[in-house]
């Protein structure tokens, strides 16, 4: 999958719509007529964009009709479970209204029995001009099947102008219905020589105001953000979704990676700050833990802390295996998890946020999808917060392999965030 980003664009969608509300829809790529397919398909993917955090595991979907060069409907995919795009564009208007119209629509509309009937038979006996579909759906249930029975009917026009867009912008989506695991991205900030924070962790904040905007909409954007427990007990983060000024409609799930149960066994100061910040949330957090040390800890059950932490109904503490790589003992760990009891719906996509170290295992394990980068112009002069720091010992214990420093990654995208760079970065353009 190569991915041609057009300026001005980023896998979390059109930028300049989401830090900048006032932009609205005054944002079409130059070279797009007016009221041309291209036009109407951009603005249905933009309409697709306002769900994108209660859609998934579901693409988030855009679809608009237009009648005599005017929409007279939006829709966007509902959370997961509920109608799709085309269904919500479709129940807004009278049948008549209908007739002559055009249906613009992200993602090829499905043709299977899900939680939803297929969308495909929407169209019919409607008197609808065409239907113009931005991209085919790699799920194998759909895989253009709803684009033979369009074109059956005379219907379907296929136009993937914006096909890399939308398949970035759904990015985890397309990964989980290609390789049937969940999709991990990273993100880290960093100054011109490399340091994620100062030696003393004193300074918060690497990138600007733009880039934490961008930052906090990517938040809302994947099912849970994962940090380690080290950087929990050195800036108490709230992991939440703030300084957005536009709308979002959840938190992300907080995962905590603490093998060695760092936060079992931290100071009553350290506790007091934690249930004051990182704990302190609407929504549930998960805990790794490796089985060993959670077995030491688990008959001190006169430990006010160890029974505030595991009789706590917002924490899920899930063991890790310690033979196994950092990365695939989280993932697997993750696979035990019964997300749709917990929360509602089946897990897709993790934001790895940091620290150093936990990032570094994900890197020298190769177990990534994407790596949302920032870069900040200024030095900070450290040692100890950098990738693969030698000054802070690697998580992983008895393993002696080393990262592929041969191997070349794929810039996907690259923009401009004020005074900062962002570079999306794959493993490869395929
Ligand atoms: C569409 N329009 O807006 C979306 C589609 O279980 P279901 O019925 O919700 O089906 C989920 C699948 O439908 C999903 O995996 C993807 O293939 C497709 N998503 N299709 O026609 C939409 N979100
Ligand atoms: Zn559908």
């Amino acid at each position: 999958m190569t991915f041609r980003l057009k300026a001005g664009f980023s896998f979390g969608g059109w930028i300049e719509e989401i830090v900048n509300p006032d932009k609205g829809n005054d944002l079409i790529p130059e070279g797009i007529a007016t009221f041309s397919d291209e036009y109407y398909l951009f603005k249905a993917f933009l309409s697709g964009m306002k769900n994108s955090c209660i859609a998934n595991p579901n693409p988030s979907v855009g679809c608009i009709i237009v009648k005599n060069n005017k929409i007279i409907s939006y829709g966007c995919t509902e959370k997961w479970g509920d109608r799709h795009a085309e269904r919500v564009a479709f129940e807004q208007l009278p049948a008549d209204l209908l007739e002559d119209s055009t249906i613009y629509v992200t993602l090829e509309p499905c043709s299977h029995v899900g939680k939803q009937p297929p969308c495909v038979n929407l169209f019919q006996n409607k008197k609808i001009k065409k239907v113009v579909i931005g991209c085919k759906d790699p799920n194998p249930l759909v895989s253009g099947e709803g684009i033979k029975i369009l074109t059956g009917q005379g219907l379907a026009h296929p136009n993937f102008t914006f096909a890399n867009e939308i398949k970035a912008f759904n990015y985890p989506f397309f990964i989980q219905q290609e390789k049937k695991r969940p999709f991990f991205a990273l993100k880290w900030a960093q100054t011109l020589d490399g340091c994620l924070a100062d030696d003393l962790n004193g300074w918060k904040w690497i990138s600007g105001e733009m880039s934490r905007k961008y930052t906090h909409w990517l938040r809302q954007k994947y099912d849970a953000i994962l940090v380690g427990a080290g950087t929990v007990l050195n800036d108490y983060p709230s992991l939440d979704i703030r300084d957005l000024d536009i709308q979002f409609k959840r938190n992300p799930i907080k995962m905590i990676y603490d093998p060695g149960g760092k936060i079992l066994s931290c100071s009553i100061e350290q506790q007091q700050k934690l249930k004051d910040k990182t704990l302190k949330s609407k929504q549930k957090i998960i805990l790794f833990i490796c089985e060993n040390i959670l077995s030491k800890f688990a008959n001190k059950t006169n430990n006010d802390w160890l029974k505030f932490i595991f009789d706590n109904e917002k924490i899920i503490i899930s063991q890790i295996q310690t033979t196994m790589p950092v990365t695939e003992s989280i993932q697997s760990s993750i696979e035990k998890i019964n997300f749709i009891q917990e929360f509602g719906r089946p897990f897709q996509s993790v934001l790895v946020e940091g620290g150093p170290r936990l990032l570094s295992a994900f890197i020298e394990e190769n177990n990534f999808d994407l790596i949302h980068l920032f870069i900040a112009p200024f030095f900070l002069g450290g040692e100890k917060n950098k990738l693969f720091s030698k000054i802070t010992k690697s998580l992983i214990k008895n393993e002696t392999k080393e990262i592929n420093k041969e191997k070349r990654y794929y810039i996907a995208n690259k923009a401009f965030l004020n005074n900062d760079i962002l570079l999306e970065i794959m493993q490869n353009n395929n």
